[in-house]
């Protein structure tokens, strides 16, 4: 063993420590570690050189490097430790907390239900409290459920291209739509409930997403429609023209509104008309309720005797009513949104400004339209 062996070691041990010394952050520690105690590093290169001595300076010179390899790693230990220390006390000194400031809002009152879906529900609480199930059905139909079941036919203008998302046909049936209207749900409905001998008489009503190749200003692709419908041995208009008055004032929370019915024609009702309600104009407004002008708010009639033979029902037996009305517009005369294309932008201001709490969900016990956003608003 050579001093001059002893001496290199020590040397390197002074420049290592030197190099772990000046180091100021995690990164050239790490750097150091490398090139001293890595794999291809400066101490390891040392150890390395046992193998290629004789018995006697391996014997001298192994405990030297081991003694300089544990030395190295103790110090660099001792560096990190040091060095995560200084990193965290500069992030608590940064981080600092203004406990001043106030609270962000309380998560429960920061989403919305979007108006359709609030009206949705309270539709649902008004025709349920007048016996009314709730029906649901696809809103991909076949042409039958969605055409031929209602009494439209083959050449009907509603078929056209124009008017009906038709999907790709499958190569032995007719291409399937997107139902245009929610009628196809009542005569599935009715199947089900002839097959299950739970009716007639039947009272339910089928809210839902409906679709029209159509958009503009008044019109878009995809919108809510809801539909009603019973079915009994006498059934009669005088029972329509009642559920809708009671439907109305309880939709629009007054005492008295004032319905008529305008003749017309759709293929699955006869005889068939449209239902105005009375209202009065403020400024640009339409005000539903009282006053001198009317207003159509949707169709209806008695159901067309085609349209219960293709549900199952005997036709001679059974008689019925049905109705339609658009939910969107329903809930844009009630809650005041003026643009129907706003609805489904998804502008989180819009819905904000629009939207319900998930805490006041529609009933009617509670008043149908429950007000803590309002009082709230009123509170602050
Ligand atoms: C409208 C008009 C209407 C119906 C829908 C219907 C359903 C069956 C049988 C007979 Cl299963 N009729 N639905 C009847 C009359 C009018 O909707 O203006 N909707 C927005």
């Amino acid at each position: 063993m050579s001093g001059d062996t002893q001496k290199q070691a020590g040397q390197l041990e002074t420049k290592i420590v030197a190099a772990i010394d000046a180091t100021t952050d995690a990164t050239a520690l790490e750097a150091v570690r490398v090139g001293s105690l890595g794999k291809k590093g400066s101490v390891s290169a040392l150890l390395k050189t046992l193998g290629g001595m004789s018995a006697e300076e391996r014997q001298l010179n192994g405990p030297l490097f081991n003694a300089l390899r544990d030395k190295i790693a103790e110090a660099i230990a001792a560096k990190k430790t040091e060095l995560d220390a200084a990193a965290l006390n500069a992030r608590l000194a940064e981080e600092t907390m203004d406990m001043t400031l106030p609270v962000d809002s309380d998560p429960q009152f920061e989403g919305r239900i979007h108006p359709v879906s609030q009206v949705m529900e309270e539709l649902s609480a008004i025709f349920a409290d007048m016996g009314f199930d709730v029906a649901e059905g696809p809103d991909i139909e076949s042409q039958f459920y969605n055409f031929s079941a209602l009494n439209i036919p083959e050449a009907h203008p509603a078929r056209q291209m124009h008017d009906t998302f038709y999907l790709k046909a499958e190569e032995d049936g007719d291409a399937l739509v997107l139902r245009t209207h929610t009628s196809p749900v009542q005569v599935r409905t009715m199947q089900q409930g002839q097959a299950e001998k739970s009716g007639p008489p039947f009272r339910f009503i089928a809210p839902g997403r409906t679709y029209r190749c159509d958009s503009d200003q008044t019109h878009t692709p995809m919108f809510h429609q809801i539909e009603g419908l019973v079915v009994d041995e006498s059934t009669h208009m005088g029972h329509l023209k009642h559920t809708l008055e009671t439907f109305l004032a309880a939709f629009f929370e007054l005492d008295d509104i004032a319905i008529r019915f305008r003749p017309s024609y759709f293929p699955f009702t006869e005889p068939s008309m449209e239902i105005d309600m009375q209202c009065h104009r403020d400024g640009e407004r339409l005000v539903v309720g009282s006053g001198d002008e009317w207003m159509e708010i949707g169709g209806s009639g008695m159901v067309n005797p085609h349209v219960l033979r293709h549900a199952g029902i005997d036709a001679d037996k059974y008689q019925g009513f049905a109705f339609g009305m658009g939910i969107d517009r329903l809930a844009m005369l009630k809650y005041g949104a003026p643009d129907l294309r706003a609805f489904f932008e998804a502008d989180l201001r819009w819905l904000k400004h629009y939207g319900f709490l998930p805490i006041d969900v529609p009933g009617l016990a509670a008043g149908l339209s429950n007000k803590t956003l309002a009082n709230i608003n009123k509170a602050t």
